[in-house]
């Protein structure tokens, strides 16, 4: 591209984000912060010579973004985990990023974070009510849950934050405003880890392939923290069975044909997934059916075997997939490619003979045997 013509583009990204910063309020949920800052850091985060290339080989791309739910107390671990995944996978394609937070990101988060991203980044506040404690909850029961969790020693048992966070990520994120732009997304976490290469687009993998639901890790729920769940699923589906799909994936999360919950669910803090899944009918009754029991907090229902038992029913079998050559790590477990030639060209830093596939808690042999 000649000088002129590469000018005139940074005069058009910089108008463009001179006027983001003049159209958009805070109030609009972080919108103009994000939108501030985007066209500036793509122009002089990169080499200009590397943007030009960038940009005009830019293939097709999905309606997508790459999330995260974060604190401001994150932000070191929250980088990290961009950076990998800039480097694995999205400095090729500039997917866009979304951070999300109950509290206002702080300078300090937004400004590092803008500087290892490859694309546009946009910072924003979660509604108060898509967060906190409803007020029709019963705190006194709740309390006591807490408390005898705690007394049972359950992970996050006495946490009230992280039953926010479940029931935010189970029936909300897809629902913010920003988020709204998009179909698809894929969840990242702070102080995750990408250990290969990733050569081919997910998204455009899932879109082309009819897919709605991607995973890594596939593990055994703590059966304390979700006693009434599947009973609650239970009487769902039983009042309403025409959104579970014909051939779904019940003997992935049953082993005796769907009367007892045998704990199998994917791992949530690692997802590619359609949101349409979520924003259909059948799973927005489903989460107002479970969240109106008050099981996310009388009890501490994650997102995971939430997302995991739709997923798993309203979902047609073929329309879940598992990314093996994902190379993935969430402490304490990793999964690092097992198929045949998934790991070697990759650059994979993970060895594979301990991926968590092949250790007991493992529950991808249950996957492994519907297919
Ligand atoms: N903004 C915000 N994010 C949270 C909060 N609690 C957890 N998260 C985010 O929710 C995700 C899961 O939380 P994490 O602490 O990693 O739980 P774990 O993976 O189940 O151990 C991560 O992306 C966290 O950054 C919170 O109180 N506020
Ligand atoms: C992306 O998907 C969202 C949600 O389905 C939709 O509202 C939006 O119009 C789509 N954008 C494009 C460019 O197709
Ligand atoms: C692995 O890294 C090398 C050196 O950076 C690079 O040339 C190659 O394309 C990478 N492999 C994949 C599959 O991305
Ligand atoms: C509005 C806003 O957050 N602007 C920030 C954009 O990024 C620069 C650093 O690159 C900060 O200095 C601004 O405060
Ligand atoms: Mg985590």
């Amino acid at each position: 591209m000649n000088t002129t013509a590469r000018y005139a583009r940074y005069a058009i990204l910089i108008l463009l984000g001179l006027y983001s910063i003049l159209s958009f309020t805070r109030e609009d949920y972080g919108r103009a912060t994000s939108l501030s800052n985007t066209s500036s850091e793509l122009s002089f985060n990169e080499s200009p010579d590397e943007l030009d290339l960038d940009l005009d080989t830019l293939g097709p791309r999905a309606n997508a973004t790459l999330l995260m739910l974060a604190r401001n107390s994150e932000t070191d671990t929250a980088v990290r985990s961009v950076r990998e995944l800039e480097d694995r996978f999205n400095h090729k394609h500039h997917y866009p990023w979304v951070f999300l937070n109950e509290q206002p990101f702080s300078d300090d988060f937004k400004t590092r974070v803008s500087n290892v991203v490859s694309g546009s980044v946009e910072f924003g506040l979660i509604p108060h009510d898509h967060w906190y404690q409803p007020d029709w909850i019963d705190e006194e029961k709740a309390s006591q849950g807490r408390q005898k969790m705690v007394q049972e020693n359950i992970v996050y048992g006495g946490s009230v934050s992280y039953r926010n966070m479940c029931r935010f990520n189970s029936g909300f994120f897809y629902r913010h405003p920003i988020v709204q732009k998009y179909k698809w997304y894929w969840r990242v976490e702070p102080d995750v880890h990408f250990h290969c290469d990733i050569d081919e687009d997910p998204f455009l993998f899932m879109e082309n392939n009819d897919k709605l639901y991607g995973f890594t890790i596939s593990a055994y729920e703590f059966h304390s923290t979700i006693l009434t769940l599947w009973d609650t699923v239970k009487e769902f589906i039983a009042e309403n069975p025409q959104y579970v799909a014909e051939d779904n994936s019940m003997g992935y999360l049953s082993d005796d044909g769907g009367n007892s919950y045998n704990l199998c669910h994917f791992w949530s803090n690692f997802e590619i997934a359609n949101m349409d899944l979520w924003r259909g009918e059948a799973y927005t009754k489903y989460f107002e059916y479970l969240d109106s029991t008050g099981g996310f907090y009388y009890e501490r229902w994650g997102d995971a075997p939430v997302h995991s038992i739709a997923a798993a029913l309203f979902a047609r079998k073929d329309q879940l997939h598992f990314f093996d050559q994902i190379g993935y790590e969430h402490h304490p477990w990793m999964h690092c490619p097992k198929g045949a030639g998934l790991w070697s060209g990759k650059n994979c830093s993970c060895n594979p003979s301990s991926s968590f596939d092949y250790n007991g808690y493992s529950c991808i042999r249950q996957w492994e045997r519907i297919q």
